[in-house]
């Protein structure tokens, strides 16, 4: 047994009832250069503490309204192997409520493709921020590998959108023009002016199922230095916030799931700060898009003291 964690030290609602819930999974099996990912869930779910139950740009306290469960983690404990965990993952996650917010809290990014067809069954559109293209079929032996994940994405027949991806081997961009579902917003190209418009654009206009998936090391190094495999280039901070801000302005986007992987602890614990923060605007944002503002202030706020 795991001692349970908080977000925000609020308490937890029951895992039924929550609005928002957050599955912590501490997976690390195929990480290649830096390790260590299997410790962020913890490590960003103890600098939730430091952060304000008051959303600054929202202007509101989303934890008023909404209530929130941490699950227990859906540890690794090395007894099953690779496929066998990632079908144990679906399942689990399959049996969870589809109404509210969920967010998988990894571990590396192998367990995308797991977390989605537990989420989203029918095809759908995956929003993958990365700054690789993670597009290998197998990568060191393993199909699994977090080299791999949009391969397997599209086998489950889902359509493709990344973005700020700033290393790829040459059969990924063969790939790429040849599979008219993925469309591809190279971190380069996003540079120009016209490019993120028409990027942002591509955002507003996704129907459908969604899911949406962060590489932390889609994030400029300076901006979030802990990621398992850090490239230079890439997305700063109120970048990410626009695109989140574009995501979440059309209220009834059908939103499956989200997840936050691949980061790296690190000592400056920036990049924990940069995790946890990423993850209360995702909430904070869905809940206003969900017009959760509106509602009774008898989120799980309201059962601690604060301030
Ligand atoms: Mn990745």
């Amino acid at each position: 047994m795991t001692d349970q964690l908080h977000f925000l030290s609020l308490p937890n609602a029951p895992t039924n009832e929550a609005d928002v819930l957050i599955l912590p999974i501490p997976f690390e099996r195929t990480v290649s250069f830096k390790p260590g990912t299997a410790a962020a869930p913890q490590a960003i779910l103890e600098t939730t503490d430091q952060l304000e139950f008051y959303e600054e740009d929202a202007g509101w306290s989303p934890f008023k309204h909404m209530t929130i469960n941490v699950s227990e983690p859906f540890a690794d404990d090395g007894s099953l192997t690779e496929a066998a965990w990632h079908t144990s993952l679906t399942e689990h996650v399959s049996k969870l409520p589809a109404e509210n917010l969920f967010v998988g809290l990894g571990g590396e990014h192998s367990l995308t493709p797991s977390l989605v067809a537990g989420r989203m069954p029918e095809p759908g559109t995956v929003l993958f921020f990365d700054a690789h293209a993670d597009l290998r079929k197998s990568y060191q032996g393993s199909k699994y590998s977090h080299a791999c994940p949009v391969t397997r994405l599209l086998e489950q027949g889902h359509n493709i959108v990344m973005a700020g991806i700033r290393s790829l081997c040459e059969s990924e961009v063969t790939r790429v023009e040849q599979e008219n579902r993925i469309s591809l917003f190279l971190d380069w190209d996003l540079r120009g002016k016209g490019q993120w418009e028409a990027f942002l654009q591509t955002i507003s206009s996704l129907e459908g199922p969604l899911y949406l998936s962060i590489d932390m090391d889609v994030f400029n190094p300076m901006a979030v230095p802990g990621v398992g495999t850090p490239q230079p280039g890439g997305f700063f901070w109120y970048q990410m916030i626009e695109v989140l801000e574009t995501l979440f302005s059309r209220k009834k986007i059908d939103l499956r799931g989200v997840d936050i992987v691949e980061m790296v602890p690190e000592p400056s614990r920036v990049s924990e700060m940069a995790t946890a923060k990423l993850l209360l605007k995702v909430i904070s944002f869905w809940g206003y898009a969900n017009e959760f503002n509106l509602k009774p202030q008898q989120g799980s706020q309201m059962q601690v003291k604060y301030e």
